[in-house]
């Protein structure tokens, strides 16, 4: 019997996907908020204290009905100066 590395095709299509990892890049002008909803979504914090973002990642792991879900959270800067769009 060989051992099983990596996906068993006919097996992992049967039990559905148990990880999903996804990027999300929160993109929107200065001040509108995109830190603050990240981190009430992520740390259940909020802040009036303003700072400005010029780039951060940020990850979040979760459990949801038996699959675990990682997402990448890509924090950019509103503001003109230090955007990179
Ligand atoms: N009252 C209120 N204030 C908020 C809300 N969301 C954000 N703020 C405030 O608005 C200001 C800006 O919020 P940030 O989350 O830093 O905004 P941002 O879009 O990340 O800004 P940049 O990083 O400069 O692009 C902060 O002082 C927050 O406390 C909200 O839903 N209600
Ligand atoms: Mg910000």
């Amino acid at each position: 019997m060989p051992n099983r590395v990596g996906r068993n095709n006919a097996v992992d299509d049967a039990i559905g996907p148990t990880n999903a990892r996804h990027k999300i890049v929160v993109m929107g002008s200065a001040k509108v908020g995109k830190t603050s909803i990240i981190t009430q979504f992520l740390y259940n914090t909020f802040t009036t204290k303003y700072k400005r973002t010029i780039e951060e990642m940020h990850q979040g792991n979760f459990s949801i009905a038996g699959v675990s879900l990682t997402l990448d959270i890509l924090d950019t800067a509103g503001s003109y100066e230090v955007s990179a769009f």
